[in-house]
């Protein structure tokens, strides 16, 4: 369904409108842009705060700046709504994250407006730079390249990277510091101290007002730009003896703070820097929810809250006739409470994600013994070998597409020294709406060649428990690693006393005959559900859990391989590599054979949409496994 857009809003194909818009019709879009905005997230769902918080940056950018030739990169992406829509896909909006939909982050397939694929966090200064270094090189000139960056995404360490080179470059490059205080969570560390340190400062704000007055000039009579800029320079350097600024340190021009809610006003300030060459940064102050009450005050919540009443601010929630079980994400949270209880070893470590792991749970009940660090995967790992050389337990938990980030520390800190560092691998598998940047579909596979690593997936919750529980236990000394996936598991009575789980042992579900499935994690209950059907159809297909896919259960396979020839495999993760390849490894090994078809995420990107109908296009949902068994049975006799 449309969502009927205002007037000034539906006269926006593209920024060339735009730029044919007053002053005060800009004001009015930027309250149609939000009101647009709120409308369609409120019925469909979807990332909320982060893009009403940059409307009027939004729109300042558009109109002062000439995309797509000049280059504009979102940090992470999800506050690239009000984007999308001033840039061709206002009537395509209400399909966004939808399957066959449009993506809910810029994505260069999709627009030439969508000038770098973003989703994880931190990457656009460096892209920013690469893209302004490219111009320099083709003589391309007057090319403007803007990054636009969250306080959130500048704690991940990739942005330090990029600052330190963008200083030495002399390219034309813009970033915008958009703070808002907030991660998903609050944002944490050193680093936000000190952004809001220099937004309250006295000196900051005096040269914050020098600086626009001299840029004031440069506008009305004219005068050098340069010259006006090292005037600015050596007043900026003057005040470096009472108080030194991060940013200038790095040679990157300073310019803030300034409130970016104020349309003209950035029109005014992005027409002035467009004049001052070399790299620069902008700090705006913006308020996360901005326009929507419920979500200024509940920032967190309001991120992504999923569908809403937008007039009472009521968030809709599922309300199950019967008793739901939890989801792994809080059998994680509440788990982890309960052993650190147990063992004082244990630590609980997320890089930037507490609510949506749950280690908030931990954070609020022994807050010394949790740490969200930042959007700083690597530093997580690292920081984790480092408690764990001491002999506390860290249980570093960690999105499996962040994880990708953090792939080095793993086996260098890690395994290399053979550490025991617990990590708990969340939204692994197929994750929906957010798509392949999001998608966990690499870890079984990356994991599983790394020397000493215990790699698991539990079933269904008790198993996770139980997982979690073994994985500190005295007697282990490797890391482990545990993957599950986003939103519920199977049992509603999970909080049963821990057992004791022998490393690399799986166990047999189902018995049966002619052909046996073998799953890894969560979906066993998706080969169960196809069992249940074929055997009201009289054909009795064995299931066996894996639960291990390093060590591999070989008691357990030679069995199966001595007593089946036809075998499926079934994984919620990339087959290249992954559980089904480890199975083939073995029979190639013991020189089995076998027929072997293997189930899981094949070897192209899947894009965003409903799980189920991931699960479908996949090809390994209940009822292709079913189709998989008929298929394999009716060939092998037929
Ligand atoms: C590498 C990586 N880790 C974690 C995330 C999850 N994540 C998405 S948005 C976000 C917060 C970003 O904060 P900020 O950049 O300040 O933007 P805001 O939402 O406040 O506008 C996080 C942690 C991610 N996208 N990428």
């Amino acid at each position: 369904m449309l969502i009927e857009p205002g007037a000034i809003l539906k006269s926006i194909n593209s920024p060339d409108d735009l730029k044919k818009l007053d002053s005060a019709e800009l004001v009015q879009l930027s309250k149609e842009l939000r009101q647009f905005i709120i409308d369609n997230v409120s019925i469909y769902g979807g990332h909320f705060g982060a893009s009403l918080g940059v409307v009027e940056l939004t729109i300042a950018l558009h109109y002062v700046f000439d995309t797509p030739r000049d280059l504009l990169v979102w940090d992470v992406g999800h506050q690239a709504y009000g984007h999308k829509i001033l840039t061709g896909r206002r009537d395509t909006f209400h399909t966004n994250r939808t399957y066959k939909g449009i993506s809910g982050f810029p994505k260069r397939a999709e627009s030439e407006y969508d000038t770098f694929g973003v989703g994880h966090s931190s990457t656009s200064i460096s892209a920013t730079l690469g893209m302004s270094i490219a111009s320099q090189y083709l003589n391309d000139n007057d090319r403007q390249h803007i990054a636009v960056i969250g306080d959130g995404a500048m704690t991940g360490g990739m942005v330090f990277e990029a600052m330190n080179h963008a200083g030495v470059s002399n390219s034309n490059l813009l970033i915008i510091l958009n703070d808002n205080c907030m991660s998903i969570d609050p944002n944490v560390g050193a680093l936000k101290d000190y952004l809001t340190d220099i937004t309250t400062s006295h000196t900051y704000n005096k040269f914050r007002d020098e600086v626009w007055n001299m840029l004031g000039k440069v506008s009305r009579f004219g005068v050098n730009a340069r010259q006006i800029i090292s005037n600015i320079e050596n007043s900026v350097k003057s005040m470096f003896l009472k108080h030194s600024n991060l940013f200038e340190s790095l040679n990157l021009r300073y310019f803030g703070p300034v409130d970016g809610h104020d349309l003209n006003h950035l029109v005014h300030i992005f027409n002035d820097l467009k004049d001052i060459p070399g790299p620069k940064i902008l700090h705006c102050i913006t308020v996360k929810g901005k326009g929507f009450q419920q979500a200024e005050k509940d920032q967190t919540k309001w991120h992504a809250p999923g569908k809403f009443d937008k007039l009472t601010g009521e968030i809709h929630i599922k309300t199950e006739a019967i008793p739901q079980p939890p989801k792994y994400q809080d059998v994680f949270g509440y788990t982890l409470v309960e052993l650190a209880k147990m063992n004082d070893k244990i630590m609980g470590i997320t890089p930037a994600m507490p609510t949506g792991s749950s280690m908030n749970i931990l954070m609020k009940e022994m807050p010394d013994r949790a740490f969200d660090v930042g959007i700083a995967e690597q530093h997580a790992v690292t920081f984790s070998a480092g408690l764990a050389t001491q002999g506390l337990v860290p249980y570093c938990n960690i999105y499996s597409t962040f994880m990708q980030r953090a792939y080095d520390q793993v086996i260098h800190d890690v395994c290399l020294q053979n550490l025991k560092v617990v990590f708990c691998l969340d939204r692994a598998g197929l994750v929906g709406a957010d798509g392949p940047t999001h998608h966990g579909a690499y870890d079984i596979s990356y994991m599983r060649t790394i020397p000493n690593l215990v790699v698991s997936a539990p079933m269904n919750e008790t198993e996770m428990r139980n997982l979690m529980y073994t994985a500190q236990l005295p007697h282990i000394k490797s890391p482990f690693s545990i993957r599950y996936p986003r939103g519920r598991g199977t049992l509603a009575d999970w909080q049963k006393p821990f057992e004791e789980i022998e490393i690399g042992k799986g166990r047999q579900i189902v018995k049966g005959e002619n052909i046996a499935i073998l799953t890894i994690g969560h979906v066993g209950n998706y080969a169960l559900a196809a069992i249940d059907e074929l055997e009201s159809k009289g054909i009795f297909p064995a299931l066996y859990d894996m639960r291990f896919v390093k060590p591999l259960d070989e008691v357990l396979l030679h069995e199966v391989f001595s007593k089946f020839n036809k075998i499926i495999t079934v994984e919620d993760g990339a087959m290249m590599g992954g559980f089904g390849s480890a199975i083939l490894e073995f029979m190639a090994d013991n020189e089995y054979s076998a027929v072997v078809k293997r189930l899981g995420i094949p070897d192209r990107i899947i894009e965003h949409g409903e799980p189920e109908l991931l699960h479908k296009e996949c090809k390994y949902d209940p009822s292709a496994i079913y189709n998989t068994v008929l298929d394999i049975l009716v060939e092998v006799y037929s």
